[in-house]
């Protein structure tokens, strides 16, 4: 690991030397305003950023090749043939990470073909696991329609069959399937139990009926706070909000990073800042980021990094951001592409935290949208609003509930 100080006159210039001097991959340490070269105790020197930044080992070196279990000494563990000294075993090394990267992609490769092969075999397959098991509720759940006397296995049967099948379709979660069907044959006169079509007008009002139940978990905030899943497009979203809320607000915007780890996202969020002419700043610690507010009048934004909801750090640090970040609003961003159980576990993860409404993103990657009203219903929390593309500022939209039901039930 090597850790190096550069000095610049602000952060655009102080991302670009730790860029080229240390790569993309280097993470930025601390940063700090320091006078320099001023006489008189430093107090008349011109103001530098200096910007301390850590980075792995290039390949190659012997800290990096012990970090990845190659020999600590080439001399003492090579064979006699290849040590020629400290350069020869650096030149070994090389040559080992090379062959390793031939054969990485080759490895995988196998493994996915391994993979498609158990998933030929039925008894292997994780596919006719989950299919095995979505006949098997479907059963279950007829035959306690039937049980009830409440339908007859016939054409009525069918109906609610198809209206399930129908939810499942569209992406709505099985279990949310389910209790949707056995409310709708619960509610309907015995008359419309074979009428498909009536069956999906009664769907329709226990779906607005969910979606119209979730609440805004805070009241609305001058600050927003945006955490999620990485990749999920929170970065963009921001330049997306902020954009229109400079336009529409007198008071201006402001976007913050807390996403100082990687020289390229702190970067992403400049560039943003520079095409939509709003300030940028970068919140390198949690008591920076209470100064920045307490400092600004602005409608503020504030970046996180994204973060895996398995990670057991998770919650804890964003938590060390939502509270001196005062009574800022909780934005949980999600992609509408997710599959629903792992919509589920981000859920559960992330609703640990003051989540007060969703954004859903990437609806363009998409033509199932039961995501949407999956993670509304599961979460108790509204949508925000919802993107529909890469193009900053354009590619977002509001969805109210009877949007959202047009959009999962129509496409
Ligand atoms: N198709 C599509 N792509 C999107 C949308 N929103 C964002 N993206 C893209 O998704 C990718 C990731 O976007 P970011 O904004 O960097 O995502 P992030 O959540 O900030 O990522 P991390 O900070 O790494 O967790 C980029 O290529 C974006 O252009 C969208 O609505 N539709
Ligand atoms: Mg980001």
């Amino acid at each position: 690991m090597q850790v190096r100080t550069f000095e610049a006159v602000d952060m655009k210039q102080a991302l670009q030397l730790v860029k080229k001097e240390m790569g993309p991959r280097a993470v930025i340490v601390s940063s700090r305003s320091v006078r320099k070269d001023g006489g008189l105790f430093g107090l008349l020197g011109r103001r530098v950023l200096e910007v301390t930044a850590a980075a792995d080992d290039p390949p190659g070196s012997p800290d990096a090749a012990a970090e990845l279990g190659a020999p600590s000494s080439p001399r003492s563990n090579l064979p006699s043939s290849l040590t020629g000294g400290r350069r020869r075993g650096g030149q070994v090394y090389n040559e080992i990470r090379a062959v390793k990267q031939a054969v990485d992609p080759v490895l995988d490769e196998i493994r996915s073909i391994r993979e498609t092969v158990a998933s030929l075999d039925p008894d292997r397959s994780p596919g006719a696991e989950d299919l095995r098991a979505d006949i098997a509720q479907i059963r279950t759940l007829l035959s306690s329609l039937i049980g009830s006397g409440t339908i007859s296995a016939d054409a009525e049967g069918a109906a609610t069959q198809k209206l399930f099948y129908f939810l499942l379709a569209r992406g709505i979660d099985e279990p949310l399937a389910r209790s949707l069907v056995q409310r709708v044959v619960s509610r309907v006169d015995s008359g419309a139990l074979a009428d498909l079509e009536r069956l999906k007008l009664n769907l329709a009002a226990e779906m607005r009926h969910d979606l119209t139940r979730a609440t805004r978990g805070s009241a609305p905030s001058r600050v927003q706070i945006f955490v999620g899943p990485t990749g999920v497009g929170k970065t963009t979203t921001i330049a997306k909000l902020a954009a229109r809320a400079a336009q529409s607000s007198p008071e201006g915007a402001l976007l913050v990073t807390t996403d100082v780890h990687r020289v390229a996202a702190v970067e992403q969020m400049m560039r943003f800042g520079e095409m939509l002419g709003i300030p940028v700043e970068i919140a390198i610690s949690p008591e920076d980021l209470a100064r920045t507010l307490v400092n600004t009048e602005r409608r503020v934004f504030i970046d996180t990094a994204g973060r895996s909801h398995r990670d057991p750090a998770t919650v804890r640090a964003l938590r060390g951001l939502i509270e001196p970040a005062g009574d800022a609003e909780v934005m949980l961003v999600m992609s509408a592409t997710t599959r629903a159980a792992d919509s589920r576990e981000i859920l559960q993860t992330y609703l640990q935290l003051p989540c007060s409404r969703l954004i859903m993103t990437k609806l363009d990657e998409t033509r199932v949208y039961g995501e949407l009203f999956n993670c509304v219903v599961r979460s108790g929390r509204p949508l925000a609003c919802v993107t529909t593309g890469q193009s900053v500022p354009q590619n977002l939209e509001s969805l109210d509930a009877p949007g959202i039901l047009r959009k999962v039930l129509h496409g």
